[in-house]
């Protein structure tokens, strides 16, 4: 029965990798894909490798909760989200892939009377930027998400939001997988079980990458790998300002359309959705110690439940099905680094935290003009890891969305 299942086509080559590349980008999840199709999308660059210790898009990229939104509060960071929303927006047609970008709108509901001040300041920062939002109060919210509690006999009552109607979900795999895939035809080489263990540098230039299938030179290397990126850049010499922490994400049963856009509260703490396969999509702030193990804690899942039966009630009886963990590297300011290095040569894009999915095509598209042409795409520029000197910092943690 499951014949017509057998002889797929792949849809990318398993290649041996070359002694030497143009550029390697190092970190197949999303963003070193996006980066890697980019480079020969618009720059020509194809001599160019993806190096993945395990299978493309198996890090963070497949275990996020794929909320998509551009509402952030500072100009810079506002670019930088709205440049990939707008990416966004054409996706599934620039890759002739389908990533199941579903506008459906995010609510980031507000509990306190300063919550409600901080998302007002916030939407008119947005709208000034060209962001589409609006506040809602309770009863806006209500009328939206018909089963969630709003009234006044919640312990935390719902008094308002901020409303991204542009924002939604997308399908996390699909955008690695159609970004692995458009790279592939373009000629680079996508070499999945090959390890970084380590830079060759010589006279503050980087040479090449050692792996644990032998040496591979470059003198342009970008690093792009989430949760490892201190091991990567300690590996060089280098000490980024990052913790690495455990975030974990949640999925139930499925149910029939029960819930039709992204619900986010930083209050009572938890985010929701509903997939198009019915189950509903939970996530949590993170676990508060520092670790490598894709797993996270028991409390912090009690907690994140906690806060969504909060809000909805309703789903107090749902069953869970599955729970998982990924490695987010956390920046002090909750933004991103995009930046050189003082090794020549040596990128890293990391720092993303909680919430770098939504930046995909965004991050990928301005950190490869970035390496094509050795200078910092102005989008990027205001992300150097020289901010934690100048003092330059960008504080994004309220429109993170996410406790950390
Ligand atoms: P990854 O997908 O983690 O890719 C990095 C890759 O580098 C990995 O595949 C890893 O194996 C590889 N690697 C590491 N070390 C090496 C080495 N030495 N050699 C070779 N390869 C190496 N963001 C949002 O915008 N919205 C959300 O709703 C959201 N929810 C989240 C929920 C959870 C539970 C988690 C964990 C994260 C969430 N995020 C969210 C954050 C988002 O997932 C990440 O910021 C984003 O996916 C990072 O993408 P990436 O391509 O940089 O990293
Ligand atoms: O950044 O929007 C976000 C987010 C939602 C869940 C995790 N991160």
């Amino acid at each position: 029965a499951l014949r017509h299942h057998e002889d797929w086509q792949r849809q990318w080559r398993n290649p041996t990798p070359k002694p030497r590349y143009d550029v390697i980008i190092v970190g197949g999840g999303g963003h070193g894909l996006a980066t890697a199709y980019y480079l020969a999308k618009e720059h020509g660059i194809t001599n160019v490798a993806v190096l993945e210790k395990g299978w493309l898009g198996g890090g963070n990229t497949a275990r996020n909760t794929t909320i998509v939104r551009s509402n952030y509060l500072w100009d810079e960071s506002a670019a930088l989200y709205e440049h990939a929303m707008k990416h966004w927006e054409g996706l599934s047609q620039e890759l002739n892939y389908n990533v199941m970008f579903s506008q459906r709108g995010v609510l980031n509901l507000g509990h306190t009377l300063q919550d409600m001040r901080d998302i007002q300041r916030r939407v008119n920062a947005n709208r000034l930027n060209g962001i589409d939002g609006e506040v809602l109060d309770a009863e806006g919210v209500q009328s939206l998400v018909p089963i969630m509690d709003c009234s006044k006999r919640a312990r935390y009552p719902v008094m308002g939001a901020s409303w991204q109607p542009r924002a939604g979900v997308a399908r996390h795999d699909a955008v690695a997988w159609g970004y692995a895939r458009a790279a592939d035809a373009l000629g680079v080489d996508l070499l999945q079980n090959t390890e970084v263990t380590g830079f060759k540098i010589r006279d503050g230039q980087i040479q090449g990458v050692h792996t644990n299938r032998g040496d591979i030179e470059s003198k342009t290397v970008g690093c792009v790998t989430a949760g490892n990126s201190s091991v990567l850049a300690g590996m060089a010499g280098l000490n980024l300002p990052l913790e690495s922490h455990p975030l974990q994400a949640l999925v139930s049963e499925p149910l029939k359309p029960v819930l039709d856009t992204v619900v986010m509260s930083n209050h009572v703490h938890g985010y929701i959705s509903q997939s198009d396969k019915g189950d509903l999509v939970i996530g949590a702030g993170i676990d508060g110690y520092n670790g490598y193990g894709q797993r996270g804690s028991y409390p912090t899942v009690e907690h994140t439940l906690q806060a969504i039966v909060e809000m909805f009630p309703i789903f107090s009886r749902v069953r869970m099905n599955r729970q998982w963990g990924g490695i987010v590297d956390t920046c002090p300011d909750a933004c991103p680094i995009l930046s050189k290095t003082k090794v020549k040569g040596l990128y890293f894009n990391c720092g993303w935290g909680t919430g770098g999915f939504k930046a995909t095509p965004g991050s990928g598209h301005v950190f490869a003009a970035s390496l094509a042409k050795g200078e910092m795409h102005p989008i990027a520029a205001p992300f150097s890891i020289d901010r934690f000197h100048s003092g330059a910092l960008i504080d994004e943690h309220g429109a993170a969305g996410v406790a950390h």
